[in-house]
This record gives C-alpha cells, sequence and structure tokens, in this order.
C-alpha cells in the first residue's frame, strides 16, 4: 500500500551558465518512462485542481514557474508541500489523494505521466479512495 512518504522530491540536474540554466529530465531521472506531458497554466490563485487520487498512474510536478501546495493524502496521513523551485519536482506515486492549491500569479505545473490519459485510472470521490485503500 502507497503512503505520502511515498511520494519524494528529486531534484532535477541543471546546467548553469552566464545565458541562463538548462534543466534535463533524462529517461533514468524518475523512476517511472512516461508517455504524456500536460501542463497547468493560468490558474487563479482560488482555485483548487486534483481532488482525486489514480489507481495505476504515477506522475512527476514540476513547478516551471512561480509556486503552488500539492495537498497529499494516502487514507490516513496528509502532508502539504510547496512547489517553487524549478529544479525540484515532486514523484506522485499511485493510490494517493491529491490536491493542488495556492497557485502564485503566472505559476505553471509540468507533469510527466506514466501513462496516456485515461478516466478509468481516475478516483474522483473520496469515499471510494478510502474503500479502494482498505482493499489494498
Ligand atoms: C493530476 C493533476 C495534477 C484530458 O483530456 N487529458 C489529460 O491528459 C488530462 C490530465 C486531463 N484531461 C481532461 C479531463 C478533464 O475533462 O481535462 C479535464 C480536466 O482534468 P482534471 O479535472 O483531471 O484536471 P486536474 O488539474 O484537476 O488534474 C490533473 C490530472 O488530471 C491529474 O491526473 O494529478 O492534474
Amino acid at each position: 500500500m502507497t503512503t505520502v512518504k511515498d511520494c519524494t522530491l528529486i531534484e532535477i540536474p541543471v546546467v548553469e551558465d552566464y545565458r541562463g540554466n538548462l534543466g534535463v529530465i533524462e529517461k533514468d531521472a524518475i523512476p517511472f518512462n512516461f508517455k504524456r506531458v500536460y501542463y497547468l497554466y493560468d490558474v487563479p490563485s482560488s482555485a483548487a485542481r486534483g481532488g482525486h487520487a489514480h489507481k495505476n498512474l504515477y506522475q512527476f510536478l514540476i513547478p516551471l514557474s512561480g509556486s503552488f501546495d500539492v495537498i497529499l493524502n494516502d487514507g490516513i496521513e496528509k502532508k502539504t508541500v510547496t512547489l517553487n523551485k524549478p529544479n525540484i519536482g515532486l514523484l506522485l506515486v499511485p493510490g494517493i489523494w491529491r490536491e493542488l492549491e495556492n497557485f502564485s500569479s503566472g505559476s505553471i505545473c509540468l507533469v510527466l505521466a506514466s501513462d496516456e490519459y485515461n478516466e478509468l485510472d481516475y478516483i474522483r470521490h473520496y469515499q471510494k479512495f478510502i474503500d479502494f485503500k482498505a482493499k489494498k
């Protein structure tokens, strides 16, 4: 059974020089192969995103610009992680309820995902999530 402790911060290697920084994510930098990339932008500061869990999907969230909070919940423990450095991303393992809040103005959340979009992988009702965790 996965827990919030499995959702770890991963530092992204950066090549720095006088022209600016270049962050690079190669195959082995994160513990899954990604098949999809999407991003959240123009998110109002009052908006909350997420509010669901995934059955099988792994994701890696990168605050390309600005900052936002990710509230992680494994059904027992809750933890809030603030993402605010473009070279530090958050690994999200399956079976974790997540909420994204407090988006700063102009923030961008880039997400690498282990699979293509599949609504059947989502658990969008909290009680169903609790039932799912109890069966694990
Ligand atoms: C997650 C957080 C961080 C697609 O058609 N393709 C896609 O790849 C995605 C991610 C979404 N959609 C559709 C599904 C919905 O009709 O876009 C709409 C909004 O999706 P959702 O309400 O799931 O968006 P968020 O920001 O609440 O959640 C997304 C991801 O869905 C989710 O996996 O962990 O970002």
